[in-house]
This record gives structure tokens, C-alpha cells and sequence, in this order.
């Protein structure tokens, strides 16, 4: 039955490094003694005893954990315990996490609109070109004098934002900082990946020329007469279950938002920095970016309060948030970062900004972030003040995780949102940016526990990464995965996860339950626990490759 609590032991079941944590969770029934056993000879390498049976609410029920942090050669073992079923291989590899963040990442290339996949790159699931983009229009509610209704707009490439095929400019500002943010601090493993996408081998690495995808298309949404940008490029209403290529609805842009400017803003900025040491590969092209983000600010400042609602011929994903704080705040910080001009650290008045584990529509968290990375540019005060903030939440998200039954900082139904997992996965990057402050190791650990959860160790059994792990999803709600005739979905991307509110259509089969961690169904229509996001695969990209790459060797 969909939902049900999964027998037997969950382990990570993509893999662990050598020196990394690791847990395995176990019914609160299992006998008291664990073994490991060595695939192929057999051999009991490593024997142990479970902790405690506690409970843990979010399953509404308790677990018992091996901790089999011990077990640190290379090979692939199983766990046993008497009366329950093996565990599903637990593999050790110094590159445990190549593979998985890799397809994480070519998962954005999947989701390119505007262009064919040709099969030298997309294998089974290459496609034909959709959305064209070339020939949008501009929607009542976004027209200008000099761009009245109904005026024709070309507006190309970008990447789909999720199972559905329209383009967010709110939902793509988080998820190109993230990528980015990926490539600035673990370089070294971004330089030697290679994605095979189309621009392979150029003279740029592969996880920029993927965020260009979309960067190209996010420019091309900022209206050169004001500077503001509109809030996406979408249709009237979602497409059906068509392939890219048979949904020919009209496209429109639609409503500028002052929350699209500055998540705009804010990336662009950023994009700025990470494109100067590329001048010569793009020239002028980092100058452009700093222009279009003070261009996108101005806009703001002076439209504060364009907070974005769909109008009523207009039934797509809103994106919208009234509380834009948090807006202004990662847009100052990228910005001063970027520009040094002290306009934007007073706007950004850092004393008065509280830090959250960041998502879509409260983005303040990646203000800090930023931050911290460039600690060495800031006032003393300032870095102190950085400082003592980032590792403040991760030490409240450490400790959560120290105390929870399942060694998971996930807890309470705030945390089972809709896209739960990418919940948990923008947990573990900020226990990254504090542990990579203070070096504290159960920062890390509970970083790595996250990543175990979503690719296995849960009440579920279920790796919830298409492609990876012994049981991953099957059917997520992912138009192309759906059409195209091919049993196992685009790989590499990862589903939304629990979430209690279950808000899918009648037409879904029933959870069997109601409880947080146990409301996901691997069923097509379930966009409210199954669906793909750019903003939930980013920090899947961003924390596969911090693990991989800040693990002791
Ligand atoms: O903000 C309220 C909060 O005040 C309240 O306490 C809480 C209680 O449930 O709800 C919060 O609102 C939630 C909102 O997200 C903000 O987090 C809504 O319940 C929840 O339904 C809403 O879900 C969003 C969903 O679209 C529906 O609008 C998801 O975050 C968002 O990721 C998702 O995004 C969709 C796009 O619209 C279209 N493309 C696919 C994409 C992924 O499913
Ligand atoms: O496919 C859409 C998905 O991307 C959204 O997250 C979701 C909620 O807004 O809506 C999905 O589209 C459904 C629509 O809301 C109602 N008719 C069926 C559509 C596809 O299942």
C-alpha cells in the first residue's frame, strides 16, 4: 500500500564515505544484537549492539539505530538482525557521492526548455525541443506603455521549474544561487565533473554552463525600460501530461513582483562575482550582470510592495509571498558583496536580520550564507556578527539532531512542507555553512545524516532520488517522466517527500497515513509528496558535493 511504514532496516542506500557517520534505523521490535556482514565472503566484520527504542513523532512510532560509524573499509556489506530481513547493501566508497550528484546536476540539463535532447547526452529519455519562448506575450497585468497587453516578446531557454513546464523567476533565484553557491566553495570537484551536456569540453566548467541555461533566460526577463522583472513565463493554465513538444498553449509573461527583482537582484549579483574570473571566456558579461542587478534593485525600492497574486485568468504556480524582508535583505547582501557601495549594507541593516533555514519565499538564510563565504571582505563587527549567527542555527540544528530518535534534524510538522525533502536537504547546507565556521563535527554528521534520510534511511525504506538507491521513485509527478513511454523516470531528480498537508486532487489514490514522515505516495498525480522541483534539486546538488567533498579522507 502507498504509505506504509516499511518493514525491516533503512540504511543510506547510495552509499557512505569511508570516515563518514553512519546510521541504520531498525523497528523498535528488532532483537538488541546487530552484524555486518561482508557481501560476496560473508564475513562478520563488525558487530554491535541497537540503542534504545525512542520515539520519533513525525512516524508515530519508535525506532531503534545502529550507529556502524565503525565500519570504514571499502566494499559493500549488509546488516543483519535476527528476525528481520538483511538491509539493503550499504556500499563504502571514497567517491560515494560522484555518481549522485553528477545526475543531480545534469537533472537541470532534463529540464531544458527551448532545446532538443540529443541522445549522445540524454541517452533513452532524449526528446524534442518545446517551448520556444520565442514568441511570448505580454499579459494584461504585466503591460507598460512601451509594452502595452498583447506585445511579442522572445524570452528563451531557462530550465522548466518542476514537473510542470513553466518558468519562475521567484523559484529560479534560489535555485541558481544554490548551484552557484556549489561551485564556489567545492570548485575543485566542479572542475573535474563532467556532465556530458552539450557544452562539455568548452572552455567553461560544466556546472556554469548549466546555470547559463537559466541565467540567460532570467535576463531576458527584466524589462530594459524600468528595470523590473516579470514574475514568470508560464501559460494560462498547467499543460496535460504532454511531452514538451505537444504543449503549444500560449505563453505569456505575466505581473512584475517586487519579490522577482529582487531574488533577480540578488542572483544576478552574485552571478556577477562568479563570472569575473571568466572574462575572458564572456566578456563584459560579468559587468552586464552587476548592471542588471542594480537596475532590478532600483526597481524595487522604488515598487516595494508588488507583492505577487495570480490573476484571475491566470492558474499556474503563484510563487507568491507578501513578507518581503527577507527579499530585500539577500538582495543588499549580494549586492554590497558585489559592489562594496555601503548603500546596501545600510539598507541591509544586518544587526535587525534574523537567519532561517532558506526556501523559496524566505530567502534571508542565503544572505548569511553569502556572508560567510566572503567573512574575510566584512567589518570585523560584521564577521563576527556572521559568524555568530551562522553557527548559532547550526548548533540549534546540531542539537535537534543530537536528541531526535532518528538522528535527523526533521522533527515537527513545520518541517513535512511540501517539498519536505529539500526542507531537510536547506537544513544540512546551513549546518555546512556553520560547520565549515567552526569545524564542529556533528555539523557535518548531521548534514550527512539528512543525506541518508532522503536517499534511504527513513520510515519508508524509500530513497527518494530517481535512479539511485534500491527502492527509488518510480512515477513522480514529472510530465516528461510520465509521457514519454520510457518505464524508469528522468533520473536524478528528487521527489518532493512527506507532507501531511496532502493537497493532491481526488483522483490519488489515499495515503495510508495521515502522520508527517509517512504521507508520500509514488504515484503520478501526487504533486503535493511526489513532484520534481529546480529549487529541491539544487540543494541535493549543493549538499551531495559538500559531504563529498569536506568528509575527512
Ligand atoms: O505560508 C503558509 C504558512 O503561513 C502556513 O503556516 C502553512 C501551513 O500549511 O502554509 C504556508 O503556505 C504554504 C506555502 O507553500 C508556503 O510554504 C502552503 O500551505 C503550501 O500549499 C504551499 O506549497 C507550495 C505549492 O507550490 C503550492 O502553491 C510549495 O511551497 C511550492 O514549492 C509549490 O511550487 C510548485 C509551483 O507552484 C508550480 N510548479 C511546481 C512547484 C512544485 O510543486
Ligand atoms: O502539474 C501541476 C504542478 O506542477 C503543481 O505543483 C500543482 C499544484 O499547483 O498543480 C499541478 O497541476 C494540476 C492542476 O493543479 C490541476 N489539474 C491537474 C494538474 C496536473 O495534475
Amino acid at each position: 500500500a502507498f504509505g506504509a511504514q516499511a518493514q525491516g532496516i533503512a540504511v543510506n542506500q547510495v552509499g557512505y564515505l569511508p570516515a563518514a557517520a553512519k546510521w541504520a534505523a531498525l523497528p523498535a521490535d528488532a532483537a538488541d544484537e546487530f552484524r555486518v556482514v561482508r557481501v560476496g565472503s560473508g564475513d562478520v566484520v563488525l558487530r554491535g549492539r541497537l540503542g534504545p527504542a525512542q520515539t520519533w513523532a513525525p512516524a508515530g512510532a519508535a525506532v531503534r539505530l545502529a550507529d556502524v560509524s565503525a565500519l570504514t573499509d571499502v566494499g559493500e556489506y549488509e546488516l543483519r538482525v535476527d528476525g528481520q530481513p538483511a538491509s539493503p547493501r550499504i556500499r563504502i566508497a571514497p567517491d560515494a557521492y560522484a555518481a549522485l550528484n553528477a545526475a543531480s546536476l545534469k537533472a537541470f540539463y532534463f529540464n531544458r526548455a527551448s532545446t532538443a535532447l540529443q541522445s549522445r547526452h540524454a541517452g533513452r529519455w532524449a526528446r524534442a525541443a518545446g517551448h520556444p519562448d520565442t514568441d511570448v506575450l505580454v499579459h494584461a497585468s504585466a503591460a507598460s506603455d512601451k509594452r502595452p497587453e498583447g506585445t511579442r516578446l522572445s524570452s528563451p531557454k531557462g530550465w522548466y521549474d518542476a514537473g510542470d513546464y513553466n518558468k519562475y523567476i521567484v523559484n529560479s533565484g534560489i535555485s541558481v544561487y544554490t548551484l552557484l553557491a556549489a561551485w564556489e566553495q567545492f570548485p575543485e570537484l566542479f572542475k573535474a565533473q563532467q556532465l556530458d551536456i552539450p557544452e562539455s569540453g568548452n572552455d567553461l566548467p560544466d556546472v556554469l554552463d548549466e546555470v547559463l541555461w537559466n541565467l540567460d533566460w532570467m535576463l531576458t526577463m527584466q524589462d530594459p525600460a524600468d528595470g523590473g522583472v516579470y514574475h514568470k513565463l508560464t501559460n494560462l493554465g498547467f499543460d496535460g501530461s504532454q511531452m514538451p513538444h505537444e504543449a503549444r498553449a500560449p505563453r505569456y509573461v505575466v505581473a512584475k513582483s517586487t519579490a522577482a527583482a529582487l531574488d533577480f537582484a540578488a542572483v544576478m549579483a552574485q552571478a556577477s562575482r562568479i563570472f569575473k574570473p571568466f572574462e575572458a571566456q564572456r566578456p563584459g558579461f560579468s559587468a552586464r550582470l552587476r548592471e542588471a542587478a542594480i537596475a532590478a534593485w532600483t526597481w524595487a525600492r522604488a515598487n516595494p510592495q508588488f507583492a505577487f497574486k495570480n490573476p484571475p485568468d491566470v492558474r499556474t504556480g503563484e510563487y507568491g509571498d507578501a513578507q518581503l524582508d527577507d527579499e530585500f535583505a539577500w538582495a543588499a547582501a549580494e549586492l554590497y558583496l558585489t559592489t562594496g557601495n555601503a548603500h546596501y549594507r545600510d539598507v541591509l541593516a544586518l544587526e535587525r536580520q534574523a537567519i532561517r533555514v532558506p526556501s523559496w519565499g524566505d530567502v534571508v538564510g542565503l544572505a548569511w550564507m553569502s556572508l560567510a563565504q566572503h567573512r574575510q571582505s566584512l567589518s570585523r563587527a560584521d564577521a563576527e556578527l556572521v559568524t555568530k549567527r551562522v553557527t548559532g542555527l547550526g548548533d540549534e540544528l546540531a542539537a535537534a539532531w543530537q536528541s531526535s530518535a532518528y538522528r535527523l534534524t526533521m522533527q515537527g510538522p513545520a518541517d513535512f512542507v511540501w517539498g519536505s525533502n529539500a526542507h531537510a536537504l536547506n537544513q544540512a547546507l546551513m549546518l555546512i555553512q556553520a560547520y565549515r565556521l567552526d569545524g564542529d563535527r556533528r555539523k557535518l554528521d548531521a548534514a550527512q545524516s539528512v543525506l541518508d534520510y532522503v536517499l534511504g534511511r527513513n520510515p519508508l525504506g524509500q530513497s527518494y532520488v530517481t535512479g539511485f538507491g534500491a527502492k527509488p521513485p518510480l512515477h513522480p509527478h514529472h510530465r516528461p517522466s510520465e509521457a514519454d513511454g520510457i518505464d524508469a523516470p528522468v533520473p536524478g531528480f528528487l521527489a518532493g517527500g512527506p507532507n501531511p498537508g496532502q493537497q493532491d486532487q481526488t483522483n490519488c489514490p489515499a495515503y495510508a497515513s495521515k502522520l508527517p514522515a509517512l504521507s508520500y505516495l509514488d504515484h503520478h498525480c501526487s504533486y503535493a509528496s511526489n513532484e520534481v522541483a529546480i529549487n529541491w534539486n539544487a540543494p541535493l546538488v549543493y549538499v551531495s558535493a559538500a559531504v563529498q567533498a569536506l568528509t575527512p579522507k
